[in-house]
């Protein structure tokens, strides 16, 4: 996307403007030094049970789809390209790390997929995802991989949060989604939103219009695509911490990963994103096995979005040659 696209040099990824401060919110702290002494996990049991109970409904979901009709089959692949959507361009991209500007009709259909993946709302989320990349693999990370990978994929949202990720999450600047109304009023109304969007829209839709039963609709694009949708999700932040090449910085876990880039349609090139994290393609190789660049490449098109932020190669290279582990293949 020549026309909407801005490539950086090395001095603008450090920040040069006011406006663009917030950046340095998204970029690894390495002045952070952790604190000694273990701290007791605290669990959450109602997190375990609902989790549990979430995860036994998608496995008696995947059971009856023999039973599904193709199009109850063609509406769960959409409920679950949507609602990831809503994640990876919405609360990650656009959000997290404004890598693009998208205008407020964009805006809404991104809040709307995104209370259909009901992962914590926009505010929340991108709060979590910030102090991610700012104190990666340290108490201050939320879903810090170094505690192995049941507590990076799904064991931190059992448990009591680290006080340091509170402590150094409440010292980010977050003004920029507190100043977006579709922000907030997702936050506002999120309760009611992950109801209609997550659990009855998914359900009623094939009932009412293609006779689907109840049943079927409620645990084949209900709870298994919802399941489906959190698993792939967390995997970018457990296999992609652990497995892969780091061409583009070797000092740092995070790993490009092909499958969890296709389940997390296109987010699993997580060693460049960690090393670039305002690149809105979160790759250097644009839409190949990046469904959500496609999607902000269309969106540009018709209008609704506009200046992706892009790390130029000259940059890509001399980061490869400075810091990356030798595996790096170009294109
Ligand atoms: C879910 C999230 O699944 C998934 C996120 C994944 C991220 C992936 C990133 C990877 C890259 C992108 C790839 C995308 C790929 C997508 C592919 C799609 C196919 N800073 O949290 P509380 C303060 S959610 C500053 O309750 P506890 C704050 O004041 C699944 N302050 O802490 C807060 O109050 P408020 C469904 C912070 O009590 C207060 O502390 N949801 C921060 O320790 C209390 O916060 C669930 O399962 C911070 N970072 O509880 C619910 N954090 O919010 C899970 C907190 O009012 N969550 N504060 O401002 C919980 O139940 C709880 O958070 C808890 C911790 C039990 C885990
Ligand atoms: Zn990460
Ligand atoms: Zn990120």
């Amino acid at each position: 996307m020549t026309t909407t696209s801005r490539r950086y040099s090395s001095k603008q990824q450090n920040g040069d403007s006011a406006a663009e401060a917030w950046t340095a919110d998204d970029v690894f702290d390495n002045t952070y030094r952790e604190k000694g002494g273990a701290q007791p996990m605290v669990l959450v049991w109602r997190n375990i049970i609902l989790m549990s109970l979430l995860h036994v409904g998608a496995l008696y979901g995947l059971l009856l789809i023999p039973s599904t009709t193709p199009l109850t089959l063609a509406w769960t692949a959409v409920c679950y390209v949507y609602s990831a959507l809503g994640v990876t361009a919405g609360a990650h991209r656009l959000w997290s790390h404004r890598s693009f500007k998208a205008s407020f009709p964009l805006r809404v259909f991104l809040a709307v997929g995104n209370s259909m993946a009901f992962q914590n709302d926009i505010y929340e989320w991108a709060r979590d995802h910030r102090v991610h990349h700012k104190y990666s693999e340290t108490n201050a990370d939320p879903h810090n991989a170094k505690r192995g990978f049941f507590f990076s994929h799904i064991g931190w949202l059992l448990v009591r949060k680290h006080p340091d990720v509170i402590e150094k999450g409440q010292k980010l600047q977050l003004e920029d989604l507190r100043a977006d109304e579709v922000v907030m009023f997702q936050r506002r109304y999120y309760k009611i939103s992950v109801v209609i969007f997550c659990f009855l829209a998914p359900m009623l839709v094939p009932w009412y219009f293609w006779g689907e039963s109840l049943m079927v609709a409620y645990f084949v694009p209900g709870l298994f695509r919802y399941a489906m949708v959190l698993n792939a999700t967390w995997l970018v932040n457990s296999a992609a911490h652990m497995w892969g090449n780091r061409p583009y910085d070797k000092a740092i876990n995070p790993r490009e990963n092909l499958f969890v880039a296709l389940g997390a349609i296109g987010e699993g090139f997580h060693n460049y994103h960690h090393t670039f994290p305002f690149d809105y393609a979160t790759s250097e190789f644009g839409c190949k096995i990046n469904l959500t660049t496609a999607f902000i490449d269309l969106m540009c098109l018709l209008g609704l979005a506009r200046d992706c932020k892009q790390v130029s190669k000259e940059m890509i290279v001399a980061r490869v040659q400075r810091t990356g582990d030798g595996s790096y293949k170009s294109g």
